[in-house]
């Protein structure tokens, strides 16, 4: 029989199990989501890295950091001309490589003379994360910065605490004095068995920079909002989640995928035209990466004068073309296709509204009906994804002979996904969900033809 006192006892034993469990609790994927920045960052979709240092000089990509400052010393430095030309490729930030590994700095720093103060570019009374940064906003483009820690040329590296000292006082000018940085790059390599104080490097670049998000590799992913794709490839491999599991850390850490517009090259060599990219091939890594939900970081190197080549520029512009070209026809909205009211905002051709599939549901389907039969051999979706990743599996089916027919069966959504496939003709199209963790939240669906787009 149970006394007032054992009941009593029995009472803080239950409730004291369940303070304890509510400190524990489980983090399921499903349960993460993406903060305000992250959500923010992913909106951008394309970027370009700006390699531009004495390896331009000296035709070498990883400077040793021998180099005489004086080798630095180009003509014609036009960083509008820069961020002109990636804008008409569709790039929306730009992360400037202030110092690479080979020591050298981009701006005025007070923690050394190695950098541009020491060459004879204007006197050596030049910033070039001054003008970058300036160019960039007025040409309607965020900025960010690369800062390596790997530094080749400073004689404080041998000493790490010495040499973290020097890093945060570095940070700390780029981060208090060039404006709002979406995003700031911290680069692995080089650093093998090599420990920095990260924590102080975090905390250094959030008292100035609140906002901004930091790529990282795998190695660095308790203290980056971003991972590393793993290649410089461009390609996003399937199948892509924004949450990911590193020992024990479960995170929203949306992908970025690097790779130069000349291939293998960072900086500018002397004739490397050949090296250039083609647009199909752009194409392609546009398609395995903002079309798999990843972000596009595309490698980008002003020669010896300080102007991006000619070809370079053209080539930048034929791939915005061919990107707006490919897909600005959307036959969703062009040809007129009848939806359900409720499906709306999904089909709007307005990423900034969603459609929500019913509360706590675990499969939805979206139909869109074409007035007439319709060609097309893509589709693109785009996930909501400020309340977490939901769809785990769905398909694309067209509606033929009396049965709705798989074209494509895939996985992860995200934020951005373009399937393509031989081209089909038909009148009802659906997304079908077939799996989703809660209920699903679309952008938009849209479906394309550009079977017969030419590139040039
Ligand atoms: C790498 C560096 O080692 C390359 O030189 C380049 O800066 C690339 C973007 O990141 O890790």
């Amino acid at each position: 029989m149970m006394t007032i006192k054992s009941t009593c006892a029995a009472l803080v034993l239950a409730l004291s199990a369940l303070a304890a469990n509510a400190g524990a609790q489980t983090v399921n994927a499903v349960d993460v989501k993406p903060s305000p920045q992250q959500v923010a960052w992913q909106d951008l979709e394309i970027g370009v890295i700006i390699h531009f240092s004495t390896n331009t000089f000296l035709n070498r990509e990883w400077g040793d950091g021998t180099a005489d400052p004086k080798v630095f010393n180009p003509c014609c430095v036009d960083t509008d001309q820069w961020m002109k030309a990636v804008k008409a490729a569709g790039v929306r930030y730009a992360v400037l490589v202030a110092k690479h590994h080979d020591g050298f700095t981009l701006w005025p720093s007070a923690q050394t003379n190695y950098g541009v103060k020491s060459s004879p570019w204007m006197n050596g009374k030049g910033d070039l994360v001054r003008m970058a940064s300036d160019s960039a906003r007025a040409n309607g483009l965020k900025f960010g910065v690369y800062l390596s820690p790997w530094d080749r040329h400073d004689p404080r590296y041998k000493d790490p605490a010495a040499y973290d000292k020097y890093y945060l006082a570095q940070l700390t000018e780029l981060a208090s004095n060039y404006g709002n940085l979406t995003e700031f790059w911290l680069d692995g390599a080089g650093s093998g068995g090599r420990t920095y104080d990260f924590e102080k490097i975090i905390q250094t670049l959030r008292t100035y920079q609140p906002n901004t998000m930091v790529f990282a590799d795998v190695d660095l992913f308790k203290y980056a909002d971003l991972r590393w794709v793993g290649t410089e490839s461009g390609y996003v491999p399937f199948e892509n989640w924004n949450v990911v599991d590193r020992a024990g850390y479960l995170r929203w850490r949306p992908i970025e995928a690097d790779t130069p517009l000349r291939a293998y090259h960072w900086f500018w060599h002397p004739n490397d035209e050949a090296s250039l990219k083609s647009v199909k091939e752009l194409v392609d890594t546009y398609n395995a990466s903002v079309g798999r939900g990843g972000q596009l970081m595309l490698g980008v190197a002003p020669d010896k004068d300080g102007r991006l080549p000619a070809v370079d520029v053209a080539r930048l512009k034929e791939f915005g073309d061919a990107i707006r070209a490919l897909y600005s026809h959307n036959l969703v909205v062009e040809d007129h296709a009848h939806v359900a009211p409720a499906y709306a905002a999904a089909v709007d051709n307005d990423p900034d509204t969603f459609w929500s599939a019913p509360a706590g549901s675990h499969s939805a389907v979206l139909e869109v009906d074409f007035p007439r039969p319709v060609t097309f051999d893509r589709t693109l979706t785009m996930e909501w994804l400020n309340d977490g990743q939901h769809i785990e599996k769905y398909a694309v089916e067209v509606y033929t002979q009396g049965h709705w027919k798989r074209i494509v069966e895939a996985e992860a959504i995200g934020h951005k996904k373009i399937d393509i496939f031989k081209p089909v003709t038909a009148q009802r199209v659906r997304l079908n969900l077939l799996s989703t963790t809660t209920e699903a939240h679309i952008r938009e669906f849209q479906l394309y033809n550009d079977s017969d787009v030419k590139l040039p």
